[in-house]
């Protein structure tokens, strides 16, 4: 009796140490066994550029899993740069990453965060797919196809 209580003690304590590992940045596939942050993204557009060398773009990162995520950086194989920014009243500055929160969402739109991609090529055109590749820190990269709307564009829900 008291040999098969210990033994089922062991086997609960098990999975403890396993998840313990996944916390401490493993392989994706733990975290996803785990339930890490799983990340994806929603709404991804481009408005028309008024210059054909620079444009902003915007999207909703969504995290339905049940740990935290780092947005690290963004890339392009259209873009020779993409960067992060945040405007504020007057200007606008760098975000060297942003926090995805467990089971929260981060939206990057007008007049708020958004992406600052440089030297567009092909020139960016109505309709047009542009490729962002998003990394993170604690979780799986995202690729995703922003669509280049018009100007007056507004995103629906
Ligand atoms: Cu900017």
């Amino acid at each position: 009796m008291r040999r098969r209580a210990s033994a089922l003690a062991l086997a609960a304590a098990l999975p403890l140490v396993l998840a313990g590992c996944g916390s401490s940045g493993g392989h994706g596939s733990a975290d996803a066994a785990t339930g890490g942050a799983r990340l994806s993204v929603t709404g991804a557009y481009i408005p028309l550029p008024s210059m054909p060398d620079m444009a902003a773009g915007y999207f909703v990162l969504h995290n339905d899993g049940d740990r935290a995520a780092t947005l690290t950086g963004v890339t392009s194989p259209d873009a020779r740069s993409v960067s992060m920014h945040q405007s504020t009243a007057s200007t606008m500055v760098d975000l060297p990453n942003v926090q995805v929160p467990a089971h929260g969402t981060v939206t990057f739109a007008r007049d708020g965060r958004h992406l600052m991609l440089m030297g567009l090529h092909p020139a960016p055109k109505l309709g047009a797919r542009i490729e962002l590749n998003l990394r993170f820190e604690g979780a799986a990269p995202v690729t995703v196809q922003a669509t280049v709307q018009p100007l007056t564009y507004q995103p629906g829900q």
